[in-house]
């Protein structure tokens, strides 16, 4: 299923031009953000923001890899619904139609009629993006597409992405705010186990161009299936004797701050903004632990840093479940799982990370976590 890691690239790149193109056009932008309702609301924001980037970018994604594995059709999932209400009230489906023309048209009704933000909407849509440097050549990866299912976040982090801050990145650091905070997260995962098994991070606003083309993106992926554990990010060096770092949400639990002060030090604890990026800081060794208390996370959120964090040697486990397991975490019986709705509740709440998180690289650096926090939730 090379061929399936290929083309999840190349349609994160595209997802990533949807992104770039929405944000370029100042008035195309300020036509796009409109209010969550409903059981669809992230409780964790009074206002919640849907672009028709995120609806948009979601439906590309669906369609080209429904149109190149058909079998996927009906497993592919993500946090957007594509109904989408224009100003004058009236729903639209927003899907991807079979020209740029017709996708266009469709698109002017979500606008109340505006037929230049559509086109270049379209255009980005419909255009091959540009070929992403993969070095998956030689690489096999065991699966059937009809053994898969697949979870889109189509932007993580709109919160940042609305807001667009522009932050120089500093090589080996860790930036808590700003656009490169925004994601698009494909994650794949076994449909009879839930384990997820491959993941791509696309980050559209990783760096300007310095020849002033505008923002360029950076792109992260990994597989792990079995004995085949491959990431496009190496494993960092073991900091030994460093000391432990711990990235949090700057709305993290008192408790929780305090026990892992505690444990790191103060100056160990860091805080930025999105789920992906926080569990990307871990993959890329910015810190060494990313620990969420509450369940303000999803599915979509998790599923394909998950994939990277396993390739290289972590994971992510379920931290209300951990707590409570007489067995140590590197049993790995508590990690987050794919497959599963929780039946007993509506809208996205059904796909929750209910009981928190802690995403790691390594299986000693949890225990001590656990440990720290054990009696304290
Ligand atoms: C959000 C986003 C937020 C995060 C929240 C996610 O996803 O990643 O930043 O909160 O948990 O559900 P925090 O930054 O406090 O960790 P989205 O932007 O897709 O709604
Ligand atoms: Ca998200
Ligand atoms: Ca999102």
């Amino acid at each position: 299923m090379a061929d399936l890691l290929r083309l999840l690239l190349r349609v994160a790149e595209k997802a990533a031009n949807v992104a770039r193109v929405c944000r370029q056009e100042a008035p195309l932008f300020q036509l796009l953000v409109q209010e969550k309702t409903g059981d669809d609301k992230n409780k964790k924001f009074v206002q919640d923001f849907k672009t028709l980037a995120d609806v948009v970018i979601q439906e590309v994604i669906r369609h080209d890899v429904g149109a190149q594995f058909p079998e996927m059709a009906g497993f592919i999932h993500g946090e957007e619904s594509n109904k989408f209400e224009n100003g004058l009230g009236e729903s639209v489906t927003v899907t991807v139609c079979r020209t740029e023309e017709e996708t266009a048209a469709l698109l002017s009704t979500v606008l109340d009629g505006d037929h230049t933000a559509a086109s270049l909407l379209a255009r980005a849509i419909h255009q091959d993006p540009a070929t992403v440097d993969t070095s998956t050549d030689g690489l096999t990866v065991p699966l059937s597409p009809s053994e898969l299912g697949i979870w889109i976040d189509p932007i993580d982090a709109t919160s940042q992405y609305i807001e667009g801050r522009e932050e120089v990145l500093e090589e080996g650091h860790l930036s808590p705010s700003g656009l490169h905070c925004a994601l698009v997260l494909i994650g794949v995962y076994l449909r009879s186990t839930g384990e997820p098994v491959m993941g791509v991070i696309n980050q559209p606003f990783n760096h300007k161009d310095p020849a002033g083309g505008g923002w360029r993106g950076k792109h992260f992926w990994g597989v792990s299936c079995g004995s085949i554990n491959v990431c496009s990010v190496s494993r960092p060096k073991d900091g030994t004797g460093r000391g432990l770092s711990v990235v949090l949400s700057s709305s993290e639990k008192q408790v929780v701050k305090e026990a892992l002060t505690s444990l790191c030090g103060p100056d160990k604890l860091v805080y930025a903004s999105g789920a992906g990026y926080k569990i990307l800081c871990v993959i890329q060794g910015l810190a060494d632990a990313y620990v969420l208390s509450e369940g303000s996370t999803f599915k979509w959120d998790s599923c394909a840093p998950h994939a990277l964090l396993r390739a290289l040697g972590g994971g992510i486990v379920d931290l209300s479940k951990t707590l409570q397991s007489n067995v140590g975490p590197q049993d790995h019986m508590t990690e987050l799982t794919y497959h599963q709705p929780h039946t007993e509740c509506k809208g996205a709440d059904r796909w929750a990370n209910h009981g928190g998180l802690v995403a790691y690289r390594d299986c000693s650096q949890l225990c001590s976590i656990i440990g720290a926090l054990k009696g304290k939730l």
